[in-house]
Parts: C-alpha cells; sequence; structure tokens
C-alpha cells in the first residue's frame, strides 16, 4: 500500500519471499490422476440407461472437450474503499453482488454488515467474472484501507487481470449415445469433468446448470447424467455467460453432429425430429409448457431458406477446392431461474418527490446489459410517466439489503418486479388522492379504481377533460400526508429442486430459440469467416427492443468468440500465455457475420418473467456453437461428409489446419 504506484513498485523490489514449488496440476487429466476433486461427484438419472442403451439399433461412444473462455470486461478488477466515522467502512466495488461484498468484507475485518456499505453505479462489463470473483479484490482493498485508515483504490491492470483471475470452466465430457436407425435418441450417459481451478467460487453450481441442459432441447426416455468438478492449480474457475449450460449444450449438439454424420441425416431434420413437445418432462421431472423448440427451428429454417442455404453450399463447395463452406445449426432451451432456488428473490426502494419525478433504487447492477434502462421503463409504465423523470441510482447496501449476484439473466425480471411492486404501492396510495381532487376540479364523480396514470397525467379515464399532473398530485398527496416512498419485494414463485433425489422445478420458465450459420474455411491457412448467421429468438413482450437485440448480438458474437478464436494457453507452471489482447483473440466489429439476421419472437407467453418479456442475458450465447459446426461441416464437405472432422474447440487457424490434416489421413483417397 502506497501512496503512488511507483513507490509500491519500488517498495515491491525489495521484497524477498521465498517459495518452495510444488508440482502443480494444470489440467483435469493431471487432477483425475491425482484424486484431486472439489467436491465428490453428482448428477441425475431417469429410466434406464444401460438397457436402453443394450436395446438401441446403433450406439456411439465418445468425448467432446470444450475450452476456457476468458472474460475481457472493459474494466479490470477494481475497487476503492474510504473509512468512515468510528468503524464505519464504504467500498466502492466492482461487483455483481454487492451483498456478497458487504458480508464477505465485513466477515474479513472483523466488522458487522451494518459497519460496510457497497455502494455500485455501474461496471464496465462483467459477463460473470464480477458474480463472485469480484469479492477478493474488494476486501483486499477494505482490509488495506482500514489498516491505513485512509482511502485505498487497487486496480488491477489487464496482464494482472488475464494473468490472476478465474475463466469459464474447461469441460472435458465422455459420452455414449443409443439411437434408432432413423436417429430418434433413445439414451444417453454422459459425464462432464470440469476443471473448477484452484478453490471452488461458483463451481458447483456451474456443474449442476450444466447437468440442467445436458439434454438441451431434446426428449431422451433414458438419461444418465454425472459431473465431476475437479480441483487444479490455476485461478478459480469461475462464473462466465450461460454458466455451464454452453458446456453441457456442447456436448449433446456435438453427439447430435455425430448422429447426423454417420447415419447420413440432415442436423436440423434430426434436431427437429428429437425435439420436446408440449407437456413433455426434463430427466429432472419438470413438465415443460409452452415448449417452442421444434417452431423456432421451422421458423428459423424458413427465415434462413435453409433448403436452398444447403444447395448453395453444396454447389459452392463443388466450385471450391481450397475454400469450403458449412452450415451449423444449433437451438437452444435455457432454464430461467437461479439453480439454488433461495437467490430468486429481488427487492427495490422507489421514492416519489412532489416535483413528480422518481427515484429508484433495486437489486440489480448495472453493468451494460440495460438492466437500468428495463427498470425505469417498468416504472414509468406504473405511473404513467416518461423514462427522463426517473433517476436508477447507484446500487447501495443502505437502499436495497441481501441482494441477490446480478446474474443468471434473471436482473431484470426479479429487480423489475421489485420496483413494480413498490411503485404499484405508491400509485395505490395516490388513487383515492387523485379521485377526490379530479372531482374537486369538476371532474366526474369515481372511485379510486376508475384513476387512470397515463402521458404524465391522472385522469378517471383516459381521455377525460379533466386531469391533473402527476406532480400535482405527488403535492397535493405530500400534503395530505400520504406516503411516498415504498419498499418492493419478489421472490419467483414455484422453484424447487432436491439434488439428493434429481427432481424437481429448477426453473421458472424456458428460453427458446435457434441459430443457423454459415462459415466459409480457407483449407489452406485455416482461416474462416462467418457469411451468414440467422438467429431466431424468443424475447416473448421485451420491456426493451433495442436492449434486447444488443443482447442478442453480443451474447452471440461472445458464444462465436468461445468456440472459433479465444484460446488460453499456459505455460508448464500454469502462467497464462495468452495474458493480453495482442495473444488472446477476441471477435472484433470485422468479425461479424457478412449477412446477419436477428428476429425476436414476440409471442406472448403465460410462462414468462416481468411484464411478459423472457429473460435474453444468456439463452444467445449458445448459438455461437453454430459457428462452430459449421466450419466442421466446411472441414467434412472433403470428405464428402463421409467422415467426421476431428476438431478441437476452440476452432482458431491451428486447429482447423489439424482437423483438415487428420481428416486427410484418414482417407488416402483425398
Ligand atoms: N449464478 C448462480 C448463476 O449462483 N446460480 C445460477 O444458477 C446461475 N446461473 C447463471 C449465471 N449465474
Ligand atoms: Mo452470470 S454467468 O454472472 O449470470
Amino acid at each position: 500500500v502506497a501512496e503512488t504506484r511507483a513507490i509500491a513498485a519500488q517498495a515491491r523490489a525489495t521484497l524477498r519471499i521465498e517459495y518452495e514449488e510444488l508440482p502443480g496440476i494444470l489440467t483435469i487429466e493431471e487432477a483425475k490422476q491425482a484424486g484431486s476433486l472439489l467436491a465428490p461427484e453428482f448428477g441425475l438419472a431417469s429410466g434406464d440407461v444401460e438397457r436402453a442403451l443394450a436395446e438401441s439399433e446403433v450406439v456411439f461412444e465418445g468425448s467432446v472437450a470444450s475450452s476456457a473462455q476468458e472474460h475481457i470486461y472493459f474494466e479490470t478488477q477494481r475497487a476503492r474503499a474510504i473509512p468512515g466515522e468510528g468503524r464505519e467502512i464504504f467500498l466502492f466495488s466492482g461487483t455483481q453482488s454487492p451483498s456478497e461484498v458487504q458480508q464477505t468484507a465485513a466477515r474479513v475485518l472483523g466488522l458487522d454488515s451494518k459497519d460496510v456499505t457497497v455502494d455500485v453505479k455501474r461496471l464496465g462489463g462483467a459477463f460473470g467474472g464480477k458474480e463472485s470473483a469480484a469479492t477478493l479484490w474488494a476486501c483486499l482493498t477494505a482490509l488495506a484501507c482500514y489498516h491505513v485508515k485512509r482511502p485505498v483504490e487497487l486496480r488491477l491492470s489487464r496482464l494482472q487481470d488475464t494473468g490472476w483471475t478465474g475463466k469459464r470452466h474447461p469441460f472435458e465430457c465422455r459420452y455414449r449415445v443409443g439411437v434408432t436407425r432413423a436417429g430418434v435418441i433413445q439414451a444417453y450417459d454422459v459425464a462432464f469433468d470440469g476443471d473448477g481451478g484452484a478453490f471452488a467460487d461458483l463451481t458447483m453450481a456451474i456443474m449442476q446448470r450444466a447437468v440442467l441442459h445436458a439434454e438441451n432441447v431434446y426428449r431422451i426416455p433414458n438419461v444418465r447424467i454425472t459431473a465431476r468438478p475437479w480441483k487444479t492449480h490455476v485461478p478459480p474457475n469461475t462464473a462466465f455467460r450461460g454458466f455451464g449450460a454452453p458446456q453441457g449444450v456442447f456436448a449433446i449438439e456435438s453427439v447430435m453432429q455425430r448422429i447426423a454424420r454417420e447415419l447420413n441425416l440432415d442436423p436440423l431434420e434430426l434436431r427437429k425430429r428429437n425435439a420436446y413437445r408440449e407437456n413433455d418432462t426434463t430427466p429432472y421431472g419438470q413438465t415443460l409448457v409452452e415448449v417452442n423448440a421444434a417452431p423456432l427451428m421451422e421458423r428459423c429454417a424458413e427465415r434462413a431458406n435453409y433448403g436452398d442455404m444447403k444447395n448453395a453450399v453444396r454447389a459452392f463447395n463443388q466450385a471450391h477446392r481450397f475454400v469450403k463452406r458449412g452450415i451449423g445449426v444449433v437451438p437452444v432451451k435455457f432454464g430461467i431461474s437461479f439453480t439454488t432456488a433461495f437467490l430468486n428473490q429481488g427487492s427495490a426502494l422507489v421514492h416519489l418527490y412532489t416535483d413528480g419525478t422518481v427515484s429508484v433504487s433495486h437489486g440489480g447492477v448495472e453493468m451494460g446489459q440495460g438492466v437500468n434502462a428495463k427498470v425505469a421503463r417498468i416504472v414509468a409504465d406504473e405511473f404513467g410517466i416518461s423514462v427522463n423523470r426517473i433517476r436508477i441510482e447507484s446500487h447501495n447496501t443502505k437502499r436495497t439489503a441481501n441482494t441477490s449476484p446480478t446474474a443468471a439473466s434473471t436482473g431484470a425480471d426479479i429487480n423489475g418486479n421489485a420496483a413494480r411492486n413498490a411503485a404499484k404501492k405508491i400509485v395505490d396510495r395516490l388513487k383515492p388522492v387523485a379521485a377526490e381532487l379530479l372531482q374537486a376540479r369538476g371532474g366526474q364523480a369515481a372511485t379510486a379504481d376508475d384513476v387512470i396514470f397515463q402521458n404524465g397525467s391522472v385522469s378517471v379515464f383516459a381521455h377525460s377533460e379533466t386531469h391533473i399532473s402527476l406532480a400535482e398530485l405527488a403535492q397535493a398527496a405530500w400534503q395530505k400526508r400520504v406516503d411516498l416512498s415504498a419498499h418492493g419485494y419478489y421472490a419467483t414463485p414455484g422453484l424447487g429442486f432436491d439434488w439428493n433425489t434429481g427432481r424437481g422445478s429448477p426453473f421458472a420458465y424456458y428460453v427458446y430459440g435457434c441459430g443457423i450459420v454459415i462459415a466459409e474455411v480457407d483449407v489452406l491457412t485455416g482461416y474462416f469467416t462467418l457469411t451468414d448467421a440467422c438467429l431466431v429468438h424468443e424475447t416473448a413482450e421485451s420491456v426493451d427492443a433495442e436492449v434486447d437485440r444488443g443482447q442478442i448480438e453480443g451474447a452471440f458474437m461472445q458464444g462465436v468468440g468461445w468456440c472459433t478464436m479465444e484460446d488460453v494457453v499456459r505455460d508448464g507452471k500454469g502462467r497464462t500465455l495468452s495474458a493480453s489482447l495482442a495473444t488472446y483473440k477476441i471477435p472484433a466489429a470485422g468479425d461479424v457475420p457478412q449477412r446477419w439476421e436477428v428476429e425476436m419472437i414476440q409471442t406472448e407467453r403465460r410462462s414468462a418473467g416481468v411484464k411478459g418479456s423472457k429473460a435474453v442475458g444468456e439463452p444467445p450465447f449458445l448459438y455461437g456453437e453454430a459457428a462452430f459446426f459449421a466450419i466442421k461441416d466446411a472441414i467434412e464437405s472433403l470428405a464428402d461428409y463421409r467422415a467426421e472432422a476431428e476438431l478441437r474447440m476452440p476452432a482458431t487457424p491451428e486447429a482447423i489446419l489439424r482437423a483438415v490434416k487428420t481428416l486427410r489421413g484418414k482417407r488416402d483417397d483425398l
């Protein structure tokens, strides 16, 4: 701790630390050999997998690996601590989970929660990398502040951040799948080995979400899913957009590709054939309603002209020797709710001022995803005013308490509902005052129930001549001593899951969609581009269509990055070599598909989130996997689609060339 970075660096240079180097466990393979588990194996099953496999017409067995991913939020891990009166401390933390920072800092410092205030205005991106992983840096900052009794700021450089913080959990998946010759899946037995890193962080919850997404959109009567969280000596791997679901879905989608290839079936047709239907039950016993799996696959195929597209790609490949095109299809079903049921609660504090403007504090954290825009829209609608009359305040543990992390795509659902409930309380208190006031102004006699808040004014009927402004009403209500502040709370109803039985309803609802992507691969250099992408995604009654479009496009490209570009490379001692943006490639503006269509499906849904909308943060990440399968399909055209390419994720040019070479090695006629 020093007054300047330069002094701190000088001081550090004088330190001598003696280390004893112990052998490190750096991969899942090494962890397995050492028996280094973070927690016991767990999972769930339904039906009789062994029997179904034995009776299946065709059985395939194999393994699939998915890789790590670095968050690359714009703003690196950061915190500032300021001492207050007595034992009080103020913490400004770049965290998705202010209450976790508050509780943990209090524990570290031997204080009470009441002594620690955490304030979060907004984050420069997070993507899960600050769901739990920000707590450490906030606590270190608080600790230094506590000792020197002066304001302290800690800010990691990009190299420190990428070198020291955890990534997406890499997975290795072993599977056996039993199918009929027509491609109907009878049984799926899969084991996920996840690299949790040096401590558990959110590893268990992430592997649980992987287990709960292992079947993606497919009805499979006999299933066994096993998860093993391994402990290695890399920085603790952590939450990353999708939170295990992308890993689980990548496994089954790889299996679908394999089935399609081996049984010579169309990959989209095969997927539709196996898709969940209305009132089907998941392997964990949740009954599915308003199932949109096959319909959105069909919609996407129609929108992308799948039939013509396929012919065009075949024709292109006939005409080109060294440049090949391929198609990838990935349907999505993503469960919305924290799988840890008690986290599904939100809160908010709303003040109406006497000039008719509104202050909203809610339990979410703005990190660029637009939760503030959505909450403002929701509250504005309750008061019938425009969003510029609303101020969304920082997240502050003095104004909202015991909040859940802003995660699991639930930010707008739980906090938007809480803010709506708070606003409703105030509106309900205002209505009788309004009825009285309007009548005094010569309006019709009316009851409180007839009062309408709309277009910045309050009236008894939508087009009544007599109306007052919200400011007038607030002023009058204040003078009548009506409380213009309210706390709102929301807990998602009907959730419950028991890992002992592997049964329950962990999700409030599901988000469905489908992505189709065409990739063009130069088989001499391994370079690829995405020529086309068509994403059909269910938003239901979107609260903010522009925010949702941004989330869908951004998530897709982040998924593309994970599958095709972003390569976390470590040296023999576990140090991150790909620590800067010069050595770790993320998608840039030039990497977006040349032709790109996003269709947001606006159907009204009974099972949905706040105001009939559907959560949007994580689900579209999974469409990125379609880019990987498109590249793979392009490579397989070299073998006339008669053999599978051994393409490893991420599909970097090196990986693509390796796959091209091994495919050639397999067939001497190439
Ligand atoms: N965090 C968490 C999450 O604690 N539980 C979840 O189920 C989850 N899902 C997605 C992202 N973060
Ligand atoms: Mo997250 S992976 O912070 O929802």
